[in-house]
């Protein structure tokens, strides 16, 4: 098999022959038949609050309702008088659904009775969103990444490094483009009511802090997956059918002016709502497109099932079945080697566009994620 982990020359004596392995992200290495992928499951759920305290419940669900046909949302509203920020300078890790697991390891079937019982029967634990930057590697162009892995009682956990550009990026934000990061969760106040029969209150206070997260269970390949996304609302309809079928994904986009517009909209950010949404099978986007001033002038909703249809007539467009088989083999690629079971060990992947991904071994570095109230919990 062409793409394979292929191990290269070893280089000098004395290093580790391992660091020569790489897994590429050609598009043709991984245009075949499309993987098995289990209908997602949602076996619980958890909700942020305002303070970002962890609840092991559904608090923080919101409703989806239908705004009129030219909606006009002013999505600036707000922004200097009744926004609070999450301090994104404090790096939770897989910290929330670490203790979401305590919470629920009962409801985690234990393996036969060769484990241990307090063993999870799951291959990765890791949040949809470092999910997301797998599956759409083979077409990014722009922005790296760095996974940590700890392999830990038989489970491999995944959880990000921020890159140094990453770092540099935020760092360097413009007032501008600081602000319209708000213009998405202003979109979710305008379309979301806090109870089934309420309605949405733009008047009031936004407070990132707060979220409500699904957690599935799903199988990709060989490979059983356990991962967490935060949910923007679900249908208020109580004969919507169950999570995570009810869920409805939000997004705001620019307006679509050029047919060059609609072919970059295709091409890029249709890849990465269909690959954030197929993941924990949210089967619809709901788009607000909005103009240059932040108004929305116009809604849209995709079915997720239909976007890979709507692309087709793209030239040189990204494949569904590229995104999944590079995500197996990268799961595979970590499975092979990740082989110490060992919770102060980090197996560190890394990629860059148009590179391989690599990787290096750190033992009881800074790169250490698994807290200890964690690794003890899980030993006792
Ligand atoms: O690196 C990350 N993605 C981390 C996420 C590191 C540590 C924690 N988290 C968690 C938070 O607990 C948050 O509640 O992120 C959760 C969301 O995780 P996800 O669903 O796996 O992330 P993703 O799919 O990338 O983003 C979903 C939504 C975003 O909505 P849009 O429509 O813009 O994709 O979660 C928000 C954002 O609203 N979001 C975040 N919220 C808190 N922390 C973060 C973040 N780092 N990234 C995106
Ligand atoms: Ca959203």
């Amino acid at each position: 098999q062409k793409n394979r982990p292929q191990n290269q020359s070893v280089p000098s004596r004395g290093q580790n022959p391992d660091s020569s392995l790489s897994l590429s992200t050609r598009r043709e290495l991984y245009e075949r038949d499309f993987p098995v992928y289990k209908q997602p499951v949602e076996v619980g759920c958890f909700s942020l609050d305002s303070e970002r305290r962890f609840f092991n419940d559904g608090r923080q669900m919101r409703y989806y309702v239908e705004p009129d046909r030219s909606p006009n949302f002013d999505l600036r509203d707000g922004y200097k008088d009744r926004f609070i920020k999450r301090d994104d300078s404090v790096k939770e890790k897989l910290d929330h659904m670490l203790r979401w697991i305590l919470a629920n390891r009962s409801k985690l079937s234990a393996r036969g009775t060769t484990a241990s019982s307090c063993d999870l029967d799951i291959d990765f634990v890791t949040w949809r969103g470092h999910l997301t930057k797998l599956l759409t590697a083979p077409y990014e162009t722009r922005e790296g990444w760095q996974l940590a892995v700890t392999r830990f009682r038989g489970t491999l956990y995944i959880s990000e490094v921020e890159t140094e550009a990453a770092r540099r990026d935020q760092e360097n934000r413009t007032e501008r483009h600081e602000e319209m990061m708000y213009w998405g969760y202003k979109f979710e106040q305008y379309t979301c009511a806090d109870t089934v029969h309420g309605q949405p209150d733009p008047g009031g206070v936004l407070n990132t802090n707060e979220a409500f997260c699904t957690v599935v269970q799903t199988r990709l390949a060989d490979h059983r997956l356990l991962f967490s996304g935060e949910v923007d609302c679900r249908d208020k309809d109580p004969n919507a059918p169950a999570a995570p079928a009810c869920y409805i994904e939000l997004k705001t986009s620019a307006e679509i002016c050029t047919p060059k517009q609609r072919s970059n909209f295709h091409r890029f950010k249709l890849l990465k709502w269909w690959a954030q949404s197929f993941l924990p099978g949210v089967p619809r986007v709901v788009a607000g497109f909005r103009d240059e001033e932040g108004v929305v002038v116009a809604m849209e909703t995709f079915p997720i099932s239909k976007i890979s249809h709507l692309i087709k007539n793209e030239h040189n467009c990204w494949k569904p079945t590229v995104c999944m088989n590079f995500c197996s083999d990268f799961l595979s690629f970590v499975k092979h080697i990740a082989t110490e079971d060992n919770p102060s060990v980090v197996y560190l992947l890394s990629w860059e566009p148009r590179r391989d991904v690599t990787f290096s071994v750190h033992r009881d570095s800074p790169y250490c994620f698994l807290p200890h109230w964690f690794v003890e919990e899980m030993t006792s």
